[in-house]
This record gives C-alpha cells, sequence and structure tokens, in this order.
C-alpha cells in the first residue's frame, strides 16, 4: 500500500544577512512536524526556501553596487548554511529566481489572464515597499504602514489587476465551512472580521517602476508583484505546469502552510483566491504562529541580547536552542525570547531534569551490574504506576503534535521525566544496593528506568534530533532499529535483556548563569562594534564586505592589510558621456575614458549631480570590480564618492593627472 503523504510548507525567506533566532522559529517548528510525521510512517514533502524578487532587493543591491542576482546568491548560500546547522531536514529548497519556477508563474499569469481574472488599469495608492503591501488610505495607521509602522510611497502606475472581489463570498464560504482551514482560531476570526466582511478590493499585481521580477510574457514592461511570485512557489515547487508535474499530483493540496501571524492575510485570502481562480484545491490549513519577541519589542540583532543563532548553537549546542524555541511559547501565541530564560531552560530542564535522570541511570547500572542487567528482577511498589505514566505518553505526544502543540507535548514529555525522577526518589536504589537480596528488586528498578529513557528518547526525536543517539549510545541499544521505531514506545520491555550500558559525557552540562551573561554582554558589545565597523565600510565603499578577513573568515575589526588594499585597482577616468538611466530617480549611466579603453558605469549619484556637470570631469573607478547589471544595464566598476548624511561629493582630481593613472 502506498504510503499516506504530509506536505507541508514554510514561508520562503526574504534574503537578510541578519537573520536572527526568530527567523528559525517557523523552520524548526517545520522541521519537528515533519521528523515526526516520517516517525509515523509518512511520506513526507518539507519544502522551504526564498524569496528574491522585488523592489527591496533590488534598492539593496544597488545600494552595494552590485546586481540583484549577485545580491541574493551570497545571501541565499549563508541562509541554506543556517538551516544545515540546524538540522533542517527540507525535502525541496525553491529559490523565486529558479528558472523553472520563473517559467511557472509566468504560466500562472497568463492563465489568470486568459480566464479574464486579471485585467489592465491604472493603479493610485499607497505601497509600502519593506513590506511589498498595498494599503488603502482607511487601512493606514496615523499615515504610516499597519503592518511594520513605516513611511508608504505613493504610487500610480498602469497595472494588472487581480479580481480578487470576486472571489470574497466563496472565501468566506469556505473559511465558515472548514473550521479547520485558518488556526488558531484567533487568527481565523480576524481574518474574517477585519479583511473578509468588510470587503476585499482588486489586488495591483504587475508593477513598471523597477524590473527585478518576473516578467509578464505578454507585456513586457510589467514584472509579477512579488507576493502573487512567491505564493506560487507551494505549487511551482512541486513541478505545477511544468513536463513533470507527478509530484504536484502526489502531494497538492498542502497539509499546512506555516507562517507567521503577519502574513497570515497573504496566505488565506490571496493565495487561496489565486487557486480558486486557477481551478486548483486549497491547502488543508494555514497557521499562524505568533512572534518571538525581545524585551523591548520585535527581535533585531542590534537589540541588548545574543540572537545569534550560529552562536547560540555554538555555545548550547543546537538541542538545546531548538528546544527552547519550542518549549518556552506556546506555539501561536508570542512570546519572549532572552539569553537568560534559554540559560534557565538548559539548566533546569535539559541539565537537571533528562541530563541527569540518563547520566543516574547510567552510572547506577554500572555500579550496580557492571553494565548489564541480570533476567531475575522483581517487579515492586511503583512500577505500575510509572509504567502506566510513561505508556500513555506517546498517546498525548501524538494529539498535542497533530495540533501543532509543540510547547504542551514538550511539557507532557517532561510531567513523564519527573514521574521518572520521581521514581528514582520513591525506590531509593542506593538503600537496595546495599544487601545482595534486594538485588533481583534493584535490577527490576534499574530496567525500569532505562525502559521510560529508551521511550522518552524516541519521543524527543522531532524536536532535538542529536540527544536521542547519545542516550541510545549510552544504553547500549544504539543501531538496534526494532526497538527504535515510533510504534515501540506504545509497548513495554522492549528494552533489550543482552546489553551492556555505556558511560558517556553529561548530555547538557550545568550553566553558571552570572558568569555566562557577563560573557554574552561582552560578546553582545564586541557584535555591536563589528557591526558599526561594517556599516561605515560598507558605506565607503560597496564592493568591500568580503574583503578583511582573517583566515576564519573572521573580519578583526573591521582592518584590511596592505595585502587587500593592492587587490584594488584604483584608476584616474574623464567622464566622456552621462545620461539620466530611465525609470530611476537615483542613478546616472556613465561613459568614461580610461588610458585610452572606454568604459560605461552606472552610478547612484543622479540626485547630487545633473549629467551635464559631469562631462569633463576627472574622477577615480574602481576598475577591477567585477561587472554587475543596474536596471538591466551593465556597470564596468564603480566611481568613488564620499557621503555624509543626505549629502554626496565625488572624489574628483585636477587635470594635470592623466586619465588611466593608478590611485594608490
Ligand atoms: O515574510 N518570531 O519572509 P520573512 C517568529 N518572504 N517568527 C519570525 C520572527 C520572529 N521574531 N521574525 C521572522 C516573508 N519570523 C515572505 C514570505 S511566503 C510566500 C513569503 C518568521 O523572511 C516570519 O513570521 O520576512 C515568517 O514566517 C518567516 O520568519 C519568514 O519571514
Amino acid at each position: 500500500m502506498d504510503k499516506k503523504t504530509f506536505y507541508i510548507t514554510t514561508p520562503i525567506y526574504y534574503p537578510s544577512d541578519k537573520l536572527h533566532i526568530g527567523h528559525s522559529y517557523t523552520t524548526v517548528a517545520a522541521d519537528a512536524i515533519s521528523r515526526y510525521k516520517r516517525l509515523k510512517g509518512y511520506d513526507v514533502m518539507f519544502l522551504t526556501g526564498t524569496d528574491e524578487h522585488g523592489q527591496k532587493i533590488q534598492r539593496k543591491a544597488e545600494e552595494k553596487g552590485i546586481s540583484p542576482k549577485q545580491y541574493v546568491d551570497q545571501i541565499v548560500a549563508g541562509i541554506r548554511e543556517l538551516w544545515k546547522l540546524m538540522d533542517i531536514t527540507n525535502d525541496r529548497f525553491i529559490r523565486t529566481t529558479d528558472e523553472q519556477h520563473e517559467a511557472a508563474v509566468q504560466k500562472i499569469f497568463k492563465k489568470l489572464y486568459d480566464n479574464g481574472d486579471i485585467y489592465k488599469s491604472e493603479y493610485e495608492g499607497m505601497y509600502c515597499t519593506p513590506c511589498e503591501s498595498f494599503w488603502t488610505d482607511t487601512q493606514l495607521v496615523n499615515g504610516k504602514c499597519p503592518d511594520c509602522g513605516g513611511e508608504v510611497e505613493l504610487m500610480k502606475e498602469e497595472s494588472y489587476f487581480f479580481k480578487l472581489s470576486k472571489y470574497q463570498d466563496r472565501l468566506i464560504k469556505h473559511i465558515e465551512e472548514n473550521p479547520e482551514f485558518i488556526q488558531p482560531v484567533s487568527r481565523r476570526n480576524e481574518m474574517l472580521n477585519n479583511f473578509l466582511r468588510p470587503g476585499l478590493e482588486d489586488l495591483c499585481v504587475s508593477r513598471t517602476t523597477f524590473n527585478w521580477g518576473i516578467p509578464v510574457t505578454f507585456d513586457e514592461k510589467h514584472v509579477v508583484y512579488v507576493w502573487i511570485d512567491a505564493l506560487s512557489n507551494y505549487i511551482t515547487a512541486l513541478g505545477y505546469s511544468s513536463q513533470d508535474d507527478s509530484a504536484y499530483r502526489k502531494y497538492w493540496p498542502a497539509d499546512v502552510h506555516l507562517v507567521g501571524k503577519e502574513i497570515i492575510r497573504f496566505h488565506t485570502i490571496i493565495w487561496p483566491a489565486m487557486l480558486m481562480a486557477l481551478g486548483e484545491p486549497l491547502p488543508k490549513q494555514i497557521y499562524g504562529h505568533g512572534w518571538l519577541l525581545l524585551d523591548g519589542g520585535k527581535m533585531s540583532k542590534s537589540k541588548g541580547n545574543v540572537v545569534d543563532p550560529v552562536i547560540l548553537i555554538k555555545k548550547y549546542g543546537l538541542d538545546a536552542v531548538r528546544y527552547f524555541l519550542l518549549r518556552e511559547v506556546p506555539f501561536g501565541s508570542d512570546g519572549v525570547f532572552s539569553n537568560e530564560a534559554l540559560i534557565q531552560r538548559i539548566n533546569a530542564d535539559l541539565a537537571n531534569d533528562l541530563g541527569n535522570l540518563v547520566s543516574r541511570t547510567i552510572a547506577m547500572i554500572s555500579k550496580y551490574f557492571d553494565g548489564k542487567l541480570p533476567v531475575d528482577r522483581i517487579e515492586g511498589e511503583f512500577d505500575n504506576d510509572l509504567k502506566e505514566v510513561v505508556l500513555q505518553l506517546p498517546q498525548k505526544v501524538e494529539e498535542l503534535m497533530d495540533k501543532l502543540q509543540f510547547s504542551t507535548a514538550l511539557t507532557e514529555i517532561w510531567k513523564a521525566i519527573s514521574r521518572i525522577n520521581k521514581y528514582i526518589d520513591e525506590t531509593m536504589p542506593w538503600v537496595l544496593a546495599k544487601s545482595d537480596e534486594n538485588k533481583p528488586r534493584l535490577a527490576a528498578v534499574m530496567y525500569n528506568l532505562a525502559e521510560s529513557l529508551r521511550i522518552i528518547s524516541i519521543l524527543i526525536q522531532p524536536f532535538m534530533p542529536q540527544t536521542p543517539e547519545k542516550i541510545w549510545h549510552q544504553l547500549g541499544i544504539s543501531g538496534m532499529t526494532e526497538v527504535l521505531g515510533w510504534e515501540s514506545t506504545k509497548q513495554w520491555g522492549k528494552y533489550p535483556q543482552e546489553v551492556c550500558v555505556n558511560k558517556g559525557d553529561l548530555l547538557f552540562p550545568r550553566i553558571d548563569i552570572e558568569k555566562e551573561m557577563e560573557e554574552l554582554e561582552s560578546i553582545n558589545a564586541s557584535a555591536q562594534k563589528k557591526r558599526e565597523a561594517s556599516q561605515t565600510k560598507e558605506k565607503n565603499n560597496g564592493s568591500m564586505k568580503d574583503k578583511g578577513k582573517d583566515k576564519n573568515g573572521e573580519n578583526e575589526e573591521g582592518m584590511i592589510t596592505i595585502e587587500d588594499f593592492a587587490m584594488l585597482d584604483l584608476r584616474v577616468v574623464k567622464v566622456l558621456e552621462a545620461e539620466k538611466v530611465e525609470g530611476s530617480d537615483k542613478l546616472l549611466k556613465l561613459k568614461v575614458e580610461m588610458g585610452g579603453e572606454t568604459r560605461q558605469v552606472v552610478s547612484g549619484i543622479a540626485k547630487h549631480y545633473t549629467p551635464e556637470s559631469l562631462v569633463g570631469k576627472s574622477l577615480i573607478l574602481v576598475a577591477n570590480l567585477k561587472p554587475a547589471k543596474l536596471r538591466g544595464i551593465e556597470s564596468q566598476g564603480m566611481i568613488l564618492a564620499a557621503d555624509s548624511g543626505d549629502k554626496l561629493v565625488l572624489a574628483t582630481l585636477d587635470d594635470s593627472i592623466d586619465s588611466g593613472a593608478k590611485v594608490n
């Protein structure tokens, strides 16, 4: 019989080199569910990826003087590294710059157009670029974006529109008839009351003021609105509308789209309406989780606590970080992240409750029985109660995992761990060990502890991918698949007779909280310094981003060596021609002469210099900068300028030096 399938997605991430622990929240949760479903025997498809188009990315790349593709490539590589470090078991990683995705989005757009669900008109209204969202005047809060509180811009342009309003009634009906469709319930009510019932307006789904996006095939000056592009990933990743759509046929509709609460609106209104228009089935559930906040508000790498996932994992281990994320906050609600809370959880739950239980059990079996339990065992008081608690656990965990209640599932597991610890106090093995007569009873107590740990170690696998194997090694059952399957947790007595335990390292060493907080503070202070140094450096010279690193890739306080500097080929150039770049108020296209050679350079100086004022000027060019395309125009180098606040002045030279001369 074919296995049952389970398709789960995270949102696709905006490329950001400042990923903090909050960003990993959705992905770690999706990973826990995927692991759980695989353990239950499902054929799982777990999708994540990156959302790489849009004006925001184009602007960032322009600021850095590189092409958008160059910009996203380096960041996406970092995101993939992070997921590897976090042991994320995604089956697919989609990039919206993948050719297959782009082609499929073009087909989707065309199909919607051909069916009359997309039409051409003119857009005039407010747009928030950081959120890539359109807002009506009534939705703005004090004239600002209601999501991020940032400035919005007035946009007026010829655009294509999607007939979102046409789907309003069908959407309301679907949401009302399918209580599981939007979870948790509070988000469902919010969507119905705040957005759907007041009425939907048609959605502007193309842009002409920038070009870093997927072109509309039948009207090439338009690019597809990023959210139409991004949402489509959930089906294009499965081969929708491509030659091989077998994965689509196998896994769609998705079982769960896991998303942060701020983007639930896109997923529960725009996305289902698009699918209705395409005539495709709707996902079974969209789950909007809460945010991890810092005391002072939304998380950011530059505020008080150390929130860099790489540092946290290096210091405390992956499983501790994952445990914290999934345990600390009930899934669905907001919660506060702090380094102190993380350390307290590690000390109390991991070092004390679980870690101690494992090391005490192994130490006692080693001491009293030389590592191997005898067959001769006598059951006694407390045993039945312990077994009952441990054996009821798998079903409780399953019920909670099926509802994505990670935190409660872990709470239940830790309740059982407390019960097991209490069993040691009740049975007092150290007293039993005093007389040989009690050996069979002592053996039973030890067996029950080992067996309880076998069951616990299997159940924590979805949350903590590394610890179970360590426990199995210590229990002497590593690799014994017949006693390590998920279903084997429902049966008592599977811990094998013939094995020998192995003493191992402490699973979670206790942390001295005061010392640790001091260390974290100093890490934070030096990270802040580095950030400031690199911001200044980036501002002065966008292309220097990766230079100045020592052998370990670390930046020594933003310093570079003379060899690093010598890598730059700085040359005097003379401006021959200058003109504005169409559609951009920032960029100028220059033709410059460099010792007999001519070069074309695109430079972000249009707000500070008129094209005419530049002709004849001697400037400095970074001549060996890899060519990049800005607004589709190749730039062969970068002109040096100084900026301070709103002011920008080009580095100019007098005419006494020939063009082509080297600047040292
Ligand atoms: O929204 N706490 O991408 P994104 C919890 N590209 N979750 C957080 C968080 C925090 N402090 N910060 C971020 C996008 N997240 C779009 C999605 S999908 C078709 C397009 C979560 O990189 C956030 O809620 O801004 C979201 O689920 C994920 O990180 C990616 O956010």
